[in-house]
């Protein structure tokens, strides 16, 4: 198969200004008819080529004539022509029933949807199915109406009407001129929350939500949250909606989270519904940060779309941050951040630090499927966040403004995006640049040497070194630097932005009569691993003294590190500068329960392994357990008295502070089974019986599951009954299981493998199982091998069906390099017996050979 270079970018040799779709939909056998205005561009005598993916023409015309000199290549159309412009139609037959990939058009839950981005739409119609080609779309349907009584598309409703055959037609227009993968139809039998949002320039836009009919009452917060959104962009970016409809349609089967098609959302079901008895607290979050994410991209994605998929992370980067920034704004800013940056490390780090480690703009590609990664989505963020800290907000946004208003209807580049930022921002970022295309996370080492009334602050950078990427060059890391004074806990002078450019450098503080301690990183304000020389007093002391709520977070965090990497490294550690610092946040009156909460629980397993140079899982997983034990028994009055404090009889509320003590509670819950009291179960269950919520429920689930009492089947078995018919909670039960800290996990999952429930076919499905437990670091890494061995099993089985989602599953068996010489070999065994698996899809031939290289 080819493989992509950026290098090689060409301007497309013909456009299509306008298209014209007619759609004859059937389940078995759908019919495309295509007419596209193309118009040659630029010099030359290219033929038309056009991308298609499984399709056979039925017809080719030119100008309204039937031509039968074209022929197909890898795929695609190619049509001789000899003018400069032209009419071709083309028609074809298409099977959405046995659309298993879930790209193109396809059947989910008895309706029709599609899935376009990235190259979707070759697999529906023949077309420059490249996001540099931007087309006006108009769209006709005709289907079963009484089947399919709902028919949308991208854009403006134009016309509907009613045929003597049992079907029904519709045609919508979508006047902005937009990429091939924003193109979007749903026909279905489904049931609409409707709301309105008048734009502050006074356009009334009608809202829906579409799901099927019993789910309506489930669909109130993703509506709320697109009003909010809606009003935060004209708010903060001064961008407004354009369209006069804006729709999002949930489906059950989706590759991915969600999809910004042009006013027509499409979004997978868990992203959409949400009640308090199905839906957790990071469930609620979590949809009204997708729904604001794929609002927002109307203008960072749509709007101005990108010239081609190596400038994935102009749109998919900016939208993340421009999402966390929303997110921020609801609720508490620092515990948005913390979570930002634990995710960033539990996905992002590993990424970068492995075999498929790839710069924020990649290079090349076999499957751009593959490169929707978190590199390219949050590390992608993290550098639009820099960049906003070295301009500072208002030149942000001045900078963002014009980016918007001179990309506006374009598409456009990454390179595009800096220079805006540095012409709006009147700043030179020809060093930053590298954060683009140097991969891998950067190491800081800093040191602190206190004399005579002045401190100096030694830095020095290192980029390691990634597939491809020896030899780096030094980058700018804007480091937001504090000094507090050891003995009065004041800070010593204000914050500092240090912009650390070179390998080395030293920094000089003048008048610093205390012994000082060195607040770095705050905010996380650059996206590195720092390596300090401060001592676990320092660290405590920053966890009782830093003004910044993240690096307060933070110096908590480095401090059970290193504890826990002393306990798995010598066996045992001493614990009592977490114990005293765990128990002092708790006794802070003036922290924030959600904080709280966040500040006090562990790092992982993974996280524990991934400081480490060889994982030992069973010794990370041992010394975590003491300390949690050693936590849960030490204070075990002040994990009760929170317990209770936060428990309350008032109803469920998705309120800020309802949700901190529902967070603390749990965390306390977790810290008492630890602590192995004889009445943790019966606890575990009460609450599970009385939760009026999921994320009560689940709480108490998920300890359960962790332990051996009797109480643990039966809180299953309830929890499976009471919800064998929703589907996104059997999700939870199997995510539940899959996760679980209990020597016999792979078996049980191996087990829930071939639960009648259990289906590969289902993303959802497939992730809340082999997904959890291809995370599990401890049960994935059994030493015999057979965690490697399922989860190889069960890719090359989801591969016959939906390669995107095998291959996103994959990079855990990766990781062989850091574990000992048994394990890894074992992972490389399982990879090469992938790679040689016969009709292997390149998605997933791309992921395993990269591994193993
Ligand atoms: N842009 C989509 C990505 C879908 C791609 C699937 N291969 C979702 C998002 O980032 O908003
Ligand atoms: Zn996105």
């Amino acid at each position: 198969p080819a493989i992509k270079h950026r290098q090689d970018y060409r301007p497309p040799a013909w456009l299509v200004p306008n298209v014209a779709l007619d759609f004859a939909l059937d389940p078995a056998a759908t019919r495309v008819r295509a007419r596209l205005e193309v118009t040659r561009n630029g010099e030359g005598d290219a033929p038309l080529r056009l991308d298609g993916d499984g399709l056979t023409p039925l017809s080719v015309s030119v100008d309204g004539l039937a031509v039968n000199d074209w022929r197909i290549e890898d795929g695609q159309l190619v049509v001789p022509l000899t003018g400069d412009a032209h009419v071709i139609e083309t028609e074809v037959a298409i099977a959405p029933d046995q659309n298993t990939q879930l790209m193109g058009l396809y059947s989910s839950g008895g309706n029709l949807c599609t899935q376009c981005e990235a190259e979707g739409f070759r697999r529906i119609t023949f077309f420059p199915d490249r996001p540099d080609v931007l087309a006006t779309y108009r769209v006709r349907m005709t289907a079963d109406k009484a089947r399919y009584p709902v028919l949308l598309a991208n854009g403006d409703p134009v016309a509907r009407g009613d045929n003597d055959d049992g079907t029904h037609w519709a045609e919508w227009h979508d006047p902005f001129p937009k990429p091939s993968y924003l193109f979007a139809l749903v026909a279905g039998d489904l049931a609409c929350n409707a709301g309105t949002f008048t734009t502050r320039s006074g356009r009334e836009v009608q809202l829906g939500i579409w799901v099927r009919e019993g789910d309506l009452p489930k669909t109130d917060h993703a509506l709320h949250a697109l009003k909010t959104s809606m009003a935060w962009d004209e708010r903060v970016y001064g961008r407004e909606y354009d369209l006069d409809v804006f729709n999002i349609v949930a489906v059950d089967d989706f590759n991915f989270g969600a999809m910004e098609n042009k006013g027509l959302n499409i979004f997978n079901s868990r992203y959409i519904l949400a009640d308090p008895d199905t839906a957790t607290d990071y469930d609620y979050d979590a949809i009204a940060a997708v729904v604001a994410h794929e609002y927002f991209h109307n203008w960072s994605g749509n709007r101005i779309t990108c010239r081609d998929w190596f400038q994935l992370s102009l749109k998919e980067g900016f939208t993340v941050f421009r999402d966390q920034g929303f997110s921020a704004d609801q609720g508490s800013a620092a515990v948005k951040r913390i979570e930002d940056v634990r995710g960033l490390r539990a996905s992002q780090f590993p990424e970068d630090a492995g075999p498929l480690a790839h710069p924020v703009r990649p290079e090349s590609y076999l499957e751009i499927s593959n490169f929707y990664t978190s590199t390219i989505y949050n590390k992608g963020a993290e550098l639009i966040r820099m960049m906003a800290t070295i301009l500072g907000p208002e030149r942000f946004r001045t900078a963002c403004d014009l980016y918007f208003d001179r990309f506006d209807g374009t598409a456009a580049t990454c390179e595009n995006f800096v220079a805006c930022m540095e012409e709006g921002g009147g700043v030179d970022l020809a060093q930053f640049r590298l954060w683009y295309s140097q991969a891998g996370t950067p190491r800081v080492s800093a040191s602190l040497d206190h004399d005579g009334g002045r401190a100096t602050l030694r830095l020095a950078q290192q980029v390691p070194p990634t597939p491809g990427q020896s030899a780096k060059e030094p980058m700018v890391l804007p480091l937001r630097i504090r000094l507090f004074g050891a003995e009065t806990g004041q800070p010593l002078g204000p914050e500092q932005l240090v912009l650390l450019n070179e390998t080395i450098e030293t920094i000089v503080f003048d008048g610093i009569a205390e012994r000082p301690v060195l607040s770095i990183n705050r905010g996380f304000s650059a996206p590195v691993t720092i390596e300090s020389d401060r001592t676990a007093a320092d660290l405590a002391f920053l966890a009782r003294h830093d003004d910044d709520p993240f690096a307060r977070y933070e110096a908590m965090q480095q401090l059970m590190l290193d504890t826990l990497i002393a306990g798995a490294v010598e066996g045992e550690a001493d614990h009592r500068a977490v114990i005293d610092a765990v128990a002092d946040t708790l006794d802070d009156p003036a922290l924030d329960p959600a904080f709280v909460a966040e500040a006090v629980l562990l790092p992982s397993e993974s996280f524990v392994g991934d400081q480490l140079s060889i994982v030992d899982p069973e010794a990370i997983y041992r010394a975590r357990e003491a300390l949690r034990g050693d936590l849960g028994r030490t204070l075990a009055d002040r994990w009760r008295t929170i317990y209770e404090a936060n428990s309350s009889d008032a109803p469920y509320a998705y309120t800020p502070a309802a949700k901190g003590a529902r967070r603390i509670r749990n965390v306390a819950l977790g810290y008492i089974a630890a602590s192995g009291a004889s009445d943790a179960a019966e606890m575990a269950f009460r609450q599970f019986e009385r939760a009026d919520n999921m994320t009560d429920r689940q709480g108490a689930l998920s300890t359960l599951v962790n332990g051996d009492s009797d109480l643990r089947e039966a809180a299953l078995d309830i929890f499976y009954n009471r919800y064998s018919g929703n589907a996104l909670v059997l999700d939870k039960w199997f995510q539940t299981q899959a996760l679980s800290t209990r020597d016999d996990t792979l078996e049980a999952v191996a087990a829930l493998a071939e639960h009648p429930s259990f289906t590969l076919a289902n993303p959802n499905r497939a992730r809340s199982l082999i997904g959890a437990f291809a995370v599990n670091q401890r049960a994935f890494n059994r030493a015999d091998g057979a965690g490697y061995r399922f989860l190889a099993d069960q890719l090359i089985a989801l591969d016959r069906l939906n390669p995107q989602t095998a291959a996103k599953l994959l990079p855990p068996l990766g990781r062989f390099r850091r574990f000992d010489p048994a394990r890894a070999a074992l992972m490389r065994a399982e990879l090469e017996r992938i790679v040689a698996t016969p009709g292997l899809s390149k998605d997933l031939f791309e992921q395993a050979s990269k591994s193993l290289a």
